[in-house]
């Protein structure tokens, strides 16, 4: 990061206060069990939780703030929303004001700006990575998500556009450069600098909004208080959570987010990497415990949710026997963009015994989920029909 950055992002006001986080996960909210999978200093929500015991549904269509998952690189800051700026500096503002002279917002100047509400899914990019090994026998690093990595809400701020204009963009500008003020993230002794990632012009004007409300309430500290950036469709990292700085520039801007991270590296993909990823995958996900137990020669109805980064979701088809015959399930939601839809299906378990459940998505652009995920090293995107096991009784 340059030390005009590092300056804008870490300097004066906005600097993260004490901790409050809990020693362990530096996550601030309760993290009961029955919601959430602890992963390190990330929880993951758990699908079976949207169901009661009774099979009753517990979360609509957006996930309550309490019950959303967290990824923190390292821990949630505390930061007074009263001296919090957003500084925006850089080569593709009018006359190039450096960090130390950058255009600033304050969260009540935001507030007093054209309010815009959208829908959006966060996902982790990492979601489903567990499925590597689990179902592909690929060893992978990092977070094993399940496919708990993901979580839909209603977002409340302003268009990243109009703050841009209002800082004053100009059409030379090509990347936007956002900045955490969450701690310097370091691995094995290398510090990698404040989370941060690359955004190109192109789709900072197009539908990113600066959230400073999540479900119609102030955002949380671990959800990005007082701003956060959320990027439709997405990755989760490009939504940049605790947003300090923002370098806007007349060049390509450059982090490890975009150069080391996040890109896909391994045998199907291009020497040296792929070009930093953006959209998210189609996945589908039964509200049900992996290896729950039901009745047999009962009829149950499975619920689950299907979504896809590129297009609203065409139709959901379900297997109840390893995937030799599919079945289509009936969508419970008006399929929308950055949206997931809900789903069920009735399934008569006939005999006692041990089942697969898979449930495979196809969205409006024909994206669909095959049999199994191309291999990266880093284990981004898997996409694949989850095998799903139950047992009848
Ligand atoms: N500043 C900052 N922003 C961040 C992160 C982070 O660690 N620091 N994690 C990113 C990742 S990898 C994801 S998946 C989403 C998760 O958002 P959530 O914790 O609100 O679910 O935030 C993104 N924004
Ligand atoms: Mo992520």
């Amino acid at each position: 990061m340059s030390s005009d950055a590092q300056r804008a992002a870490g300097g004066g006001a906005g600097r993260a206060e004490e901790a409050a986080g809990s020693p362990t996960t530096g996550i601030v909210k309760p993290l009961p069990a029955e919601w959430f999978v602890p992963h390190g200093t990330n929880a993951e929500m758990r699908w079976d939780a949207l169901r009661d015991a009774d099979g009753r549904s517990t979360v609509g269509r957006h996930v309550p703030v309490e019950r959303f998952f967290v990824r923190n690189h390292t821990r949630t800051p505390l930061i007074d929303p009263a001296a919090w700026r957003l500084r925006l500096f850089g080569s593709g503002l009018r006359g190039a004001p450096t960090a130390g002279r950058a255009v600033e917002f304050g969260l009540d100047d935001l507030r007093g700006l054209p309010a815009t509400r959208i829908d959006a899914l966060i996902e982790c990019a990492g979601n489903g990575r567990g499925f590597f090994a689990g179902q592909q026998h690929q060893a992978v690093p990092g977070t094993p998500w399940t496919l708990g990595g993901v979580g839909s809400a209603e977002w409340r701020g302003v268009r990243l556009a109009e703050v841009l204009r209002l800082a004053g963009l100009t059409p030379e500008a090509v990347d936007v450069l956002p900045s955490g003020l969450d701690p310097e993230y370091t691995v094995g002794g290398v510090d990698f600098g404040r989370v941060r990632r690359p955004l190109p012009v192109a789709k900072a004007l197009d539908d990113v909004l600066l959230a400073y409300e999540m479900n119609g309430e102030p955002l949380t500290p671990d959800h990005g208080a007082p701003a956060r950036l959320v990027v439709p469709g997405w990755v989760g990292i490009a939504s940049i959570k605790w947003v300090g700085a923002v370098e806007v520039a007349d060049r390509p801007l450059h982090s490890p987010w975009n150069t080391d991270f996040y890109r896909l590296f391994g045998p199907g993909h291009p020497v040296g990497g792929s070009a930093p990823i953006t959209g998210q995958a189609v996945k589908s996900a039964f509200e049900l415990a992996r290896d729950a137990v039901l009745d047999a020669g009962r009829t149950h109805r499975l619920h689950g949710r299907s979504w896809s980064g590129a297009a609203p979701v065409r139709g959901v088809e379900v297997s109840t026997d390893g995937g030799r015959r599919w079945h289509r399930a009936e969508l419970r939601d008006e399929p929308r963009r950055d949206e997931w839809t809900r789903w069920s299906f009735d399934w008569r378990p006939d005999r006692p015994g041990r089942y697969e459940l898979r449930a495979r998505a196809t969205d409006r652009l024909g994206g669909t989920q095959p049999e199994a995920a191309v291999f990266n090293r880093e284990g981004y995107l898997f996409d694949a029909v989850v095998v799903h096991p139950v047992t009848a009784v």
